[in-house]
């Protein structure tokens, strides 16, 4: 009863319908099976994506940079087991399935492109490839879009599969303008125009109402890569999108931002299922399935943005002291557990001190109360949250775009 009190202060203060029912669930559980089910439950919800199945379609002509695109997704070094050959010069006969290395609900089908050699014929295309099973398609094309790439997109509109067109390499024509003394930021207009221009009038009627994207599969950091995940984002669910963001590697600035944006969604989530253990507070019980929680949670964002120890073990020195999340695992004699216990206190002096409407709810020896773990858990989660996602720019900028973008200086205007 006192647990239920307190949910609906909780929820009144800041709960949508949604949190209301959530919390209510939680409350159901707690009673009926104690607070163990509850942080169950909770991790139940916030690994739903890991659930979730992931077919991605990739079709274009020969040497399109379909290949180095799906490894540059996927997290492959060229060569590196596993990955798609590149610069072969040859798609393979069928639909190559390419999965994820660490979340194998994921899977890039490589298609033979409509009307190559590999695939003159048309009428079983769909059914043979089983293109009708993907839940998304990109479709790479170099100088023109042809009338086979229009073919597909009508097929895939037809069976209401969302695609968008891809054109790659755009470094190379950035490296070419530089060349010819053009402005860098010019470029992306003037290849969309020319890819405008040169189209038939076939090609014209499917592709106003499409998008098209210009990027470079090889330095992904440059051109429209963000504007292909947002149309990615809006064009599949909720959490096939974010089981891409968790299981993408953090391959430019603003994948690290999407990562950083849904994990942050989840703090209200853990904050609401901490604060329904600490409800019906059982000794120590309670304090050691929250700080389990936390443990999981930030272990999550360790994974997400891949600052994990065994990769920063391979950094020099001087960059892995710059990064919070070393510190944190070293100095605190890598017992995360200790630490986490640590900022619990802090946070939670800081939290009754902000929350003094909550002050009437007494701290019983280690447990805070429902309202004042709320605070706590969000508190802790935030800051660790903003300072990994530091550590992942700092990754970013010092290791990863320094090794594949060094010749790399120009920004593309995006439009
Ligand atoms: N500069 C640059 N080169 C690229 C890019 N994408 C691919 N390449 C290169 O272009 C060549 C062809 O790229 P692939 O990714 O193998 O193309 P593909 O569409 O898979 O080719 P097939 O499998 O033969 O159909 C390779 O040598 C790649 O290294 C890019 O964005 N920029
Ligand atoms: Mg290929």
């Amino acid at each position: 009863m006192g647990w239920m009190m307190k949910s609906r202060k909780l929820t009144k203060r800041n709960g949508t319908a949604e949190e209301t029912k959530e919390a209510q669930t939680l409350t159901d559980r707690v009673e009926n099976e104690g607070p163990e089910a509850i942080a169950q439950h909770v991790k139940e919800n916030l690994d739903r994506w890991k659930n979730e199945k992931l077919k991605i379609g990739i079709s274009g002509r020969i040497k399109t940079g379909k290949s180095q695109f799906i490894n540059a997704v996927l997290g492959f070094k060229p060569n590196q087991l596993g990955a798609a050959e590149t610069g072969s010069g040859n798609t393979t006969q069928q639909a190559t399935p390419y999965t994820h290395p660490q979340n194998e609900q994921i899977v890039l089908f490589n298609f033979p492109g409509v009307g190559t050699e590999d695939h003159p014929n048309k009428d079983n295309y769909m059914t043979k490839e089983n293109a009708s099973e993907c839940d998304y398609f990109l479709i790479f094309f170099d100088s023109v879009i042809s009338d086979d790439d229009i073919w597909l997109a009508e097929r895939l509109t037809e069976i209401k599969t969302p695609f968008c067109f891809v054109r790659s390499m755009i470094d190379q024509d950035i490296d070419n303008a530089k060349f010819d003394g053009k402005e860098p930021d010019t470029v992306l207009g003037e290849v969309r125009g020319k890819v405008q221009t040169s189209r038939s009038v076939a090609a014209n009627t499917i592709t106003r109402k499409s998008s098209i994207f210009f990027i470079s599969g090889r330095y992904p950091n440059i051109g429209e890569f963000p504007e292909l995940l947002d149309h990615n984002e809006s064009n599949i669910s909720s959490l096939k999108f974010e089981s891409i963001v968790f299981s993408i590697s953090a391959i430019s600035k603003e994948v690290i931002e999407k990562k950083y944006q849904k994990l942050k969604s989840r703090i209200r989530t853990v904050s609401v299922g901490a604060a329904a253990i600490s409800a019906e507070p059982v000794p120590i019980l309670d304090l050691l399935i929250n700080l389990q929680l936390l443990k999981y949670e930030l272990y999550h964002y360790i994974n997400t943005f891949g600052i994990t120890m065994d990769f920063i073990e391979s950094l020099p020195t001087e960059i892995k002291e710059r990064l919070s999340v070393w510190n944190i695992l070293t100095k605190s004699g890598t017992a995360l557990t200790v630490f986490i216990t640590q900022q619990i206190w802090k946070a939670a002096a800081v939290a009754a001190f902000e929350s003094v409407a909550d002050l009437f709810i007494p701290v019983i020896g280690s447990l805070i109360s429902a309202p004042t773990t709320f605070l706590v858990v969000n508190n802790v989660l935030n800051k660790y949250l903003d300072q990994m996602k530091e550590d992942a720019f700092i990754v970013y900028e010092n290791v990863l775009h320094a090794q594949t973008h060094v010749h790399i200086d120009a920004q593309v205007t995006r439009n």
